[in-house]
């Protein structure tokens, strides 16, 4: 028999089923312990607790640590009896071992004094950036295989359910910062396939700032708050951000990216994904194509406004998180595609940048988006801790038939992220922590460190080795080994970039010219606002040397409106447009998920409620009453429950408002009509009928009711096909400048 410290017996279905839900590979080391293990737990537990308890079930008595099955390690039970990490039943936790009752504590308080120690040590240090994230499970499933590229079985095997974790991030903030803050958004996909991890550590934005690993620390210390005072928290509206950016040209391409409303998604189910560095597919002949991974919404990508992002922060800091957690739960299980762009080495010449270049994309016009496979998200986590904080990514975890390519960026992640796993993780062994165990068999001669949970059995610790119990052999290519591409490689030693990573705004302009008019004019006010912050004139200036190699309007209107004057630059105009970068372009009109407020106050009409209320769960989407209190409000001709009030809701929180007949009296409510107003002023629908018109009169005037996405009538049932297009149409920019959307 080969012994392994795996199992090797679970399919990565079988482990995705596990009696507690959660995907778990098991160690044989632990299962073959488990049954024991319990018995001898079982054993140490005083006489009296057994008798009281009934003998654990199958599927218990088989768990360790957090219910893992097989996992070793302290049973952490969730049933009715309180224990110490010992497992001794504790009489008392309320009150410390005293010396009388009014007495000094006692030090021989060891119940006191682990629950304090544990308390103490609960942190373990955040990441140095994507500190704050939200996390989910799910599966990815192939539709069509990519043999003929790769061997990668998760590319190839269309019959195969491949188990992931994502997890979503801002960038720039803390741990406990605002989920809508401007920043890009990590996109990180752990994929549990049968060769092995494989994560796809991305973003929401296709491009990164640098073009070689060795300025990141400088990139991320300037961005984050300023070391003297530590502020501002996640926001690079500041001056250090801006001083390095201005004297950084690589970074005007996703400089666009993040004042564009890409910065301030509505929710991670409305975003893209992108791999961001060309990898490499691998054939089983070992022949390489050149590849860009994509995730493409099935939502759409569709954003938040900068008033609403800003507002939210503090209305509800976790708006992202939540919106997550609650469509799974709900039922409503976000998907994605995943794309491939593919590039034959001999052809790289057509995309016009180096596919080496972090900073550069691949026009999908030049080369498209094929999709491949979808990911659906079906699963939130148990706990944040042990699942979203703990799990680690590393671009580095590919599987047999995926490579790397010389981008200099990525040879530099490859390089940080194990050492930051090392540092968050206190040693090597995270690799055991189950929301990181692979799905498919572990057998190697590592052993020991900080925190490990399995060795092999046996003596045999060494490889190449002949005494019984070694067993663990190496593999070829055809038996599933990983070898890595043969790339010829030769060259001087420098220390310098290629002549063909020189080209810095081209593209930037690319993807200004494609936009539709708002989404040009939110790029110009996300730049007012990002420098009207900056308090050096000197960066300013030179912030409007780089905008003025980028577009002209662009350049005028942010100088313009920092009293500068426009400094000339050359902006590639040539370079056209591509219609793939605009999310106005590109989005399907849904009122999937939507969730709209209904205005509602005593004497309101029941009908109205209940009309619209079913026609938006009709489309997928799903109306909440809000009201004065919490409870039955008094109606005509029926009941209406608020679940929510205008002291805990607030326009920013929903996608639309709509306000029934019978709530005239809700003109004297100034929060009522504030939510009216502010709802129209994020662009979004507004729908008022019979008496509630009123309140959209004292919100918006009499003009308002002829404005795009506000729709009025006398009563719910007659508007409501028109209401909800409007609000499937997600947002009415015309309203705010003046332009009509693509
Ligand atoms: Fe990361 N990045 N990164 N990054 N990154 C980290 O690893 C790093 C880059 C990305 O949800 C860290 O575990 C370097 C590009 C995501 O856990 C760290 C460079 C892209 C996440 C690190 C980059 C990313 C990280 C911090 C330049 C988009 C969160 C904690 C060479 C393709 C993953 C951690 C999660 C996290 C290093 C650039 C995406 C410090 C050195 C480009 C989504 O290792």
């Amino acid at each position: 028999m080969t012994e392994s410290i795996s199992s090797g017996d679970s399919t990565p279905e079988q482990a995705a089923a596990s009696a507690d839900g959660v995907s778990r590979r098991h160690f044989i080391a632990a299962a073959g312990a488990g049954a024991g293990a319990v018995a001898l737990g079982a054993a140490l537990r005083p006489a009296a607790a057994q008798a009281a308890e009934p003998a654990a079930p199958a599927a218990e008595a088989a768990s360790g640590m957090g219910g893992v099955p097989g996992a070793p390690g302290p049973e952490v039970k969730t049933g009715d009896r309180l224990t110490s990490n010992q497992g001794v039943r504790i009489s008392d936790d309320q009150n410390t071992l005293r010396a009388g009752t009014r007495g000094p504590s006692l030090l021989e308080d060891g119940l006191f004094r682990e629950k304090m120690m544990h308390f103490d040590h609960e942190r373990i240090p955040e990441r140095v950036v994507h500190a704050r994230g939200a996390g989910a499970h799910g599966s990815f499933r192939l539709h069509t295989s990519l043999a003929q590229f790769t061997r990668a079985k998760v590319l190839t095997d269309t019959g195969v359910t491949t188990p992931v974790f994502v997890r979503f991030s801002t960038v720039n903030g803390s741990r406990g910062s605002a989920d809508t803050a401007r920043d890009a958004r990590g996109f990180a996909t752990k994929f549990y396939t049968s060769e092995g991890v494989w994560d796809l550590v991305g973003n929401n934005i296709p491009v990164f700032f640098i073009q070689d690993a060795i300025k990141f620390p400088d990139l991320v210390h300037s961005f984050k708050p300023e070391p003297n005072v530590e502020i501002p928290q996640a926001s690079t509206a500041h001056d250090t951000f801006y001083d390095f950016i201005s004297l950084t040209p690589e970074s005007a391409h996703m400089l666009m990216w993040t004042t564009s409303d890409r910065g301030i998604p509505r929710s991670y189910r409305m975003m893209e994904g992108f791999g961001i560095h060309t990898f490499r597919l691998v054939n089983s002949s070992g022949d390489s194509t050149f590849v860009k991974f994509h995730w493409k919404p099935r939502l759409s990508v569709r954003s938040l406004v900068w008033d609403e992002a800003q507002k939210l922060a503090g209305v509800d800091p976790d708006f992202h998180r939540r919106d997550l957690a609650d469509a799974i739960n709900a039922g409503a299980y976000p998907q994605w595609d995943l794309g491939v762009q593919l590039l034959a080495e001999k052809d790289t010449g057509k995309v016009g940048f180096d596919v080496l270049d972090a900073t550069k994309l691949w026009p999908e016009e030049t080369v498209p988006v094929q999709l491949v496979g979808t990911m659906t998200l079906n699963r939130n986590p148990q706990n944040y801790f042990t699942e979203t904080e703990q799990v680690a990514f590393h671009t580095g975890h590919v599987v047999p038939g995926i490579d790397f390519s010389d981008d200099p960026l990525l040879q530099g992640r490859n390089f940080s992220y194990l050492d930051t796993q090392l540092n968050r993780f206190s040693g090597p062994n995270f690799s055991q922590l189950p929301i990181n165990q692979p799905h498919s068999p572990v057998n190697n001669f590592q052993q020991d460190g900080f925190m490990r949970y399995a060795n092999r059995p046996g003596r045999i610790n060494y490889e190449p080795n002949s005494l019984p119990g070694g067993e663990a052999h190496e593999s070829s290519a055809a038996q599933g080994g990983f070898v890595s591409y043969a790339e010829p490689v030769g060259g001087t030693k420098v220390r310098a970039r290629s002549d063909t990573f020189s080209d810095h705004f081209s593209q930037a302009t690319l993807f200004f010219q494609s936009m539709t008019e708002p989404e040009k004019q939110h790029i110009i006010q996300a730049l007012q606002f990002e420098l009207g912050k900056v308090t050096v004139k000197a960066v300013q200036q030179r912030m409007l040397g780089l905008l003025a190699n980028i577009d002209t309007r662009l350049v005028t209107e942010v100088a313009g409106y920092l009293s500068l004057p426009v400094p000339s630059g050359s902006p590639n105009t040539a370079i056209g447009t591509s219609d793939a970068l605009s999310q106005e372009k590109t989005a399907k009109p849904s009122a999937r998920t939507r969730k709209v407020a209904v205005l509602v106050g005593d004497g309101v009409t029941a009908a109205d409620v209940a009309a619209i209320g079913k026609a938006l769960h009709a489309a997928g989407g799903a109306a909440v009453v809000v009201g004065p209190h919490v409870g039955p409000v008094t109606a005509q001709g029926g009941t209406v429950t608020a679940t929510a009030t205008y002291l805990t809701s607030k326009s920013v929180q929903f996608d639309a408002v709509f306000v029934p007949g019978g709530t005239a009296g809700l003109v004297s409510n100034g929060d009522a009509v504030h939510f009216v107003e502010e709802a129209f002023k994020h662009d979004k629908a507004v729908g008022a009928v019979g008496t509630g018109t009123a309140v959209l009169r004292a919100a918006l005037g009499g003009a308002a009711a002829g404005a795009a996405g506000v729709v009025t009538g006398a009563s719910a049932s007659a508007v409501a096909r028109d209401f909800v297009a409007a609000v499937a149409a997600h947002r009415h920019w015309s309203r705010s400048t003046g332009a009509i959307s693509a």
